[in-house]
């Protein structure tokens, strides 16, 4: 799972990305952990020798958009957008005379803009595809994939003129799976989840701009999560050790650092929750997507584990809890015997039993 870091340039992507993945050093690609009380129990129940937990990638775009005078978004920063699974998008609401910016610091002005450019690359890559498709001279029959391609986009360049992204003609079930994997194909923007936090300053952290807050709400019913944080807070609370962080948590009157519930929120849109497999050589967490079944889960493992799949047991993390170990749960009978079909559940502890 990528996540990119998208926005104009000193909008304070960099600094966030330093506080979210922890490092100081300049590679623009890390890895961070989802944070998961369960998973934290099960490994001091258990103990294993190696702990794997969820990890998220994170993606710092270097350029920024507007980084090309009369261009908003350049190919290179189009080209970021692409390789991730979610778009993160830092919007300055932060006011510094020390930190040039393109223009008048504007949150509602950038957040709009960039949400209508996805919309308009998606449109630029549909209108050109039905075009060409409309075009060219080969006969398209009806339902096979070219005949279902040309109409689906034919379909789509209404609602996308009209500053409708794909994501929400998704929500709204006005694209099917078939015309989803369609889709796919063409790696589209608006398409892609989007989370938008607005770096605001240091004092407005529990009280943002009432005119933030009310966009805030105008995005949530488009379905999109965003949040207030400060960049510079997250970055001074990243460098402190577990007891400082609880006393300057405390000072600033929040419960935990914006980074923890952001990253929730991302594992959220991208639709994905946790099993686990708690062995004594390795414990780990397993990113999912809801709705998949115990085949699923095994596949995620190892193939081969898919392969000679004979049945899952499977705890929940909640019958599990009070146990001390995985042989003292199923001597209580919380453990179940599972077939193929079986729908994980989020907090599941699995264990494949398998021809090797
Ligand atoms: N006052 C203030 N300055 C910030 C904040 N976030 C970032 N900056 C500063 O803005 C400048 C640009 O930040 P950076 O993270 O590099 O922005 P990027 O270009 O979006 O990656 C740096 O000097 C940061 O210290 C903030 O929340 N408040
Ligand atoms: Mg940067």
């Amino acid at each position: 799972m990528k996540v990119g870091l998208i926005g104009f340039s000193c909008s304070g992507k960099s600094t966030l990305f330093r506080s979210a993945v922890n490092t100081s050093s300049k590679s623009d690609v890390a890895a961070v952990s989802v944070p998961d009380t369960r998973f934290d129990d099960i490994v001091d129940k258990i103990k294993p020798k190696k702990v794997t937990p969820v990890s998220i990638i994170f993606h710092d775009d270097i350029e920024g958009f507007m980084s090309q005078p009369g261009k908003l978004i350049s190919q290179r920063a189009i080209d970021h957008c692409k390789k991730v699974d979610l778009l993160l998008h830092v919007v300055r609401a932060f006011e510094s005379s020390s930190v040039p910016y393109y223009d008048t610091v504007d949150p509602i002005r950038d957040a709009q803009k960039i949400l209508e450019e996805l919309i308009l690359l998606d449109l630029q890559i549909i209108e050109n595809r039905f075009d060409r498709m409309k075009k060219s001279p080969v006969p398209k029959k009806p339902g096979s994939s070219e005949y279902i391609e040309m109409n689906l986009f034919e379909r789509l360049i209404t609602p996308l003129s009209e500053g409708i992204p794909l994501r929400k003609l998704l929500q709204d079930g006005n694209i099917d799976d078939n015309e989803l994997n369609i889709l796919k194909n063409y790696q589209l923007l608006s398409l892609k989840p989007i989370i938008i936090l607005f770096n605001v300053n240091e004092s407005e952290i529990n009280t943002p701009n009432p005119n933030i807050t009310k966009y805030m709400e105008n995005l949530s019913d488009q379905g999109i999560t965003s949040f207030t944080l400060s960049a510079c807070i997250e970055e001074e609370i990243s460098n402190l050790d577990a007891e400082d962080q609880k006393e300057f948590l405390e000072s600033l009157g929040i419960q935990e650092p914006a980074k923890k519930k952001v990253i929730k929120v991302i594992y959220d849109d991208l639709g994905l929750m946790t099993f686990y497999t708690a062995g004594e050589k390795e414990t780990r967490a397993w990113p999912i997507r809801k709705g998949s079944n115990a085949l699923k889960a095994a596949s995620t493992i190892h193939t081969d584990i898919a392969k000679g799949f004979i049945r899952a047991e499977i705890i929940h993390y909640k019958d599990w809890e009070n146990s001390l170990s995985w042989d003292e749960a199923v001597r209580e009978n919380k453990m179940s015997l599972e077939g193929k079909e079986y729908l994980m559940q989020d907090g599941d502890l699995i264990n494949i039993r398998c021809k090797s």
